[in-house]
Order: C-alpha cells, then structure tokens, then sequence
C-alpha cells in the first residue's frame, strides 16, 4: 500500500524564475529576459525597439505579430524580474541546504541554454556556464539528491527569436541538440533524469514559453512540429551517450482536465475537443506519432505541417521513457456561447470548488482523475513534476509564516495522488510541488504569488535582503517525505 519504495519526493523550479545571474558568468540574453513584471491584475510584456531607435513595451505574453524590423532587447528604465530573480546563482549552497534538510530525493530544476550557448549558435559552449551546473550537481548529490534536469523551461536565446522567431524555424532543432549533446556530455554521470520541453502544450503563449514571434495556429503547430522532432532526437541522442538515462515529456495536465459544464452530450463533446487539442502533445512523444483525430483537426481549420523526410521515422523512435506532468487546477467548458469567447470558461468558477486568490479552481480529486487517464493513456510511469499553490504569505512580526492554506492544499493533493496509487493503480514514480522557495512567478512575473515552503524575502520591485525563512509548511512537508506519504 501506499507510495513505493525510492519514491522520488521533491521540488521543482525554473532557471528563467529562480537563478538570476543573467549577465554573470558569459551567459547571453534569453527571450525571458526582455519580459517585464505585471501582477494578477496587471499582465506583463515584452519590449523591443525598432530600427529607427524608438522603444516599445508590447502588452502580454504573446506575440501576436512581430512588427517589421523589431529587435526584442532590454530597455533602461524597465523592471525585468528574471534578471536577479531570487538569486540562486548565489545562494545555490544555501538553498540545496534546505532541500535536503526538507529531505528531498530529486530536485527539478532546468538548464539556462543561454548559460551554456550564449547565443545559440557557437560551435563551442560556454565553459563558465558548464562550470556553475557542475557545482549545482555536486552540491545536489553531497546530499543524495538526484537532479532532474529540464533542457528547455520556457527559455530560447534571445539572439533566436530575433533571427527568425526561435521554434517557428526548423534551424532551431540544430542549435538545441547541440545543446543537449554537450550537457549530456558533460553531466552524464552527475545527472540520471531528463525532461525535454516544460509543458509542451504551453506552447500556445507563443513568446513566453518558446521565444516565437508570432501566434497564428499554423505558426504554433509547425513549430510544435520543431519541438516534437527536437525531442525525439533528444531522446534518441541522450539514450546514446548514457543507456541508463530516463528521459520524460512534460504535459500540462491541467489543461486536459476539463469537465463539461452540464451533462449535455454537447458540452460533453466540446470537453472532448479541447482535452484532445492537449493530449495531442503527450500522444505524439509518447505513441511516437500524430492522432488520428488532430490530423482531421488539421484537415478541417487548414493547417499543413511542414515535415521533412524521415520525420515520421524519428518521432517513432524517439518516444519517452515515462510522462511528467504539472497540475494545478481542472476547468469546464460550455456549448452555449454566452459565456464570452473563451472556450474553456477560465473566468468561470465551477461551484462545486473553491478558488485561489488568483483565480486558479482547487480540486484534488481532478487530480486523482488526471492521473488515471493518463496512465489508462500511456502505460508509462508518471513523475508529478509540478503542484502548488500560489498564495500571498503574511509575516508575522516574529518572522513566523502560518501557511496552513498551503498545507492544506498538499494534504488534499498527496492524498488524491495516494487514492490514484492505491485504488485506481496508478505508476506514480515521484512528486515534486512548484515550488520548494518563492520564486518569480511565470504567468506574471510578480514575487507576491509565493509557492513555497521557503520565503524569500523580496517583493515585487525587487526590494529585500533575499534571506531564505522557513514558513510552517516546512516542518510539515519534511514529515511527509520522512514517513513516504503514510502521514498528512
Ligand atoms: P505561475 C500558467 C502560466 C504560466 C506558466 O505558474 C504556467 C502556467 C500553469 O500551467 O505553467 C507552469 O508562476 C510553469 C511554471 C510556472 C507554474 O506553472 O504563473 O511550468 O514555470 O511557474 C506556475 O503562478
């Protein structure tokens, strides 16, 4: 009963979110590093000039079409919060500190492909970048914790999208297996387990999670194509330089759990159509080859992918070895028109669940489903590579932080994940939440949504001493871990 033995308890972040250093140690510039802080109410954007020099602030995280002659670039007088993030490129011995006196087994983090190919497109990477993953790892394993490395977390070199709209282009495949081959190389003995691309399905907000220029469908979908290929190969690739390499997808799986509003064969139906414009991602990594159904979706809306010969060859060989995931909320879906145009009624609470204060539906038992599907789906081993809640924490004037809220989250989750293991029979492999200590959030940059069992003392601007202090989660996750889940 219960979790299995060597069940791989952690954490998870991003580079783009948590490391700063960015202009430190020979790394270039990066697509996340020209996105500005925006707040629950506010959203973020992305600044570039053009060539007579003027300077632009473009609103969102998506590009939805490059102007002629735009150069995205940072601009004076901006606030860019990957910049400094919260500094683990400083307070890495520190913060891996706290992760094993949490008691991890795995810690999630990604590499900064600019860290290492400043560029993108040098023959040679960047030794200095090497050098500061080799102290990561070092750190990691000194305390038993096993890396796992995401290759691709939302972050493209800057100098990529400026060329020619990073994952919309073909040439880009080139420059990210150059990457993994070196980090491959270098770390195959320090680094077991490989995630591709973070929430491959993400993909749709363009700029913020693939550095892309433009956000058509036709656009997206050739450069998913790139992605798909992308993985594959490294796939094919990390298998070569270390056979004992695991190496996952990443789905969001948030976005596939979705519930028809009533029981309306149609609103049935539209739940169908939109978990499958999602589940298209996983099935193609983990089948090793496109849907039927999204290639009628294909047929009908006009949208022609672009392959080369022995494409279909390298997806089919290029499947992953287990499916990751992150979860953070189900959604509904509605046949009836009135709600506004967004199909998957965002704005809408299902009343059967509370909220966040960010708007994000709790549901635990979403998650058990979500975890059965896709096993039913894949017959592969799940790792739960993000789950949390993002909350604005008080600090008391002790400097205690009482976040039972986040506790209370954890409990309902591990226990759905638990009933997913024991009743349904699901291969759950680990579970690492988002995330161990506040970082930047993704969706809007700001400090104030904290996801952590470790504060971190920043806020929105910028302004703090960036010293680490326990919140009551802690305690309380450090126990889950020691006892492999049996206690909530
Ligand atoms: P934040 C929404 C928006 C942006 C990224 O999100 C997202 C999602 C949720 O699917 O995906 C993941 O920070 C992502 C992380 C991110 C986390 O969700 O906006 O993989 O990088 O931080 C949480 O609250």
């Amino acid at each position: 009963m219960g979790f299995k033995e060597g069940f791989l308890w952690g954490g998870a972040t991003a580079a783009n979110q948590y490391e700063g250093g960015w202009k430190e140690g020979g790394r270039g510039a990066a697509n996340t590093d020209v996105m500005t802080k925006g707040s629950k109410d506010k959203t973020r954007g992305i600044t570039y000039i053009m060539p007579d020099g003027t300077e632009h602030l473009m609103e969102g995280v998506a590009v939805k079409e490059m102007p002629e002659g735009a150069t995205f670039q940072v601009l004076e007088g901006q606030e860019y919060p990957a910049h400094r993030a919260v500094d683990f490129y400083h307070h890495y011995k520190e913060d891996i500190a706290l992760f094993a006196e949490l008691g991890f087994k795995t810690y999630r983090m990604s590499i900064s492909w600019s860290r290492i190919f400043p560029t993108g497109l040098e023959e040679k990477p960047n030794e200095e970048g090497l050098r500061f993953y080799d102290a990561v790892f070092a750190e990691l394993h000194k305390y038993g914790i096993e890396p796992m490395v995401t290759l691709h977390h939302f972050e493209v070199p800057l100098e990529l999208t400026n060329r020619w709209g990073a994952w919309a282009d073909r040439r880009t495949v080139d420059c990210f297996i150059r990457y993994c081959g070196v980090v491959y190389e270098r770390y195959k003995n320090q680094v077991k387990y490989w995630l591709t691309f973070n929430e491959i399905n993400n993909i749709y907000f363009g700029f913020l999670s693939s550095g892309m220029t433009a956000d058509d469908t036709q656009t997206v979908m050739q450069a998913a194509h790139h992605q798909f290929i992308a993985s594959a190969l490294a796939v094919k690739l990390g298998h070569q330089i270390n056979p004992e390499f695991k190496i996952g997808c990443m789905l969001a799986a948030s976005r596939c759990t979705v519930y028809p509003e009533t029981c309306n064969p149609q609103d049935v139906q539209n739940a169908w159509e939109q978990a499958n414009r999602q589940y298209f991602f996983a099935d193609v990594q983990c089948r090793g080859y496109y849907p039927a159904y999204q290639l009628k979706y294909f047929e009908r809306n006009g949208i022609w992918i672009r392959m080369e010969t022995g494409d279909e060859k390298i997806l089919r060989e290029g499947t992953v070895d287990f499916l990751s995931l992150s979860y953070y909320r189900s959604m509904i879906t509605s046949s009836e028109k009135k709600k506004g145009s967004d199909p998957l009624l965002l704005g809408v609470i299902n009343p059967y669940l509370r909220a966040t204060d960010w708007g994000i539906a709790i549901d635990p038992l979403g998650f058990r489903i979500t975890l059965h599907n896709l096993f039913d789906r894949y017959q592969l081993p799940l790792m739960v590579v993000e789950n949390g809640i993002g909350a604005a924490d008080t600090v008391e004037a002790d400097g205690s932080i009482h976040d039972d809220y986040r506790i209370e989250f954890f409990r309902e989750h591990i226990r759905a994940m638990r009933d997913a293991v024991e009743l349904d029979g699901v291969d759950v492999m680990g579970y690492t939440t988002w995330a161990p200590i506040d970082i930047v959030s993704a969706g809007t940059g700001e400090m104030k949504k904290r996801y952590g069992f470790v504060y971190v003392d920043m806020d929105d601007s910028g302004n703090g001493t960036l010293k680490r202090s326990k919140k009551d989660s802690f305690a309380w996750y450090q126990k889950v871990i020691a006892a492999n889940g049996a206690e909530l």
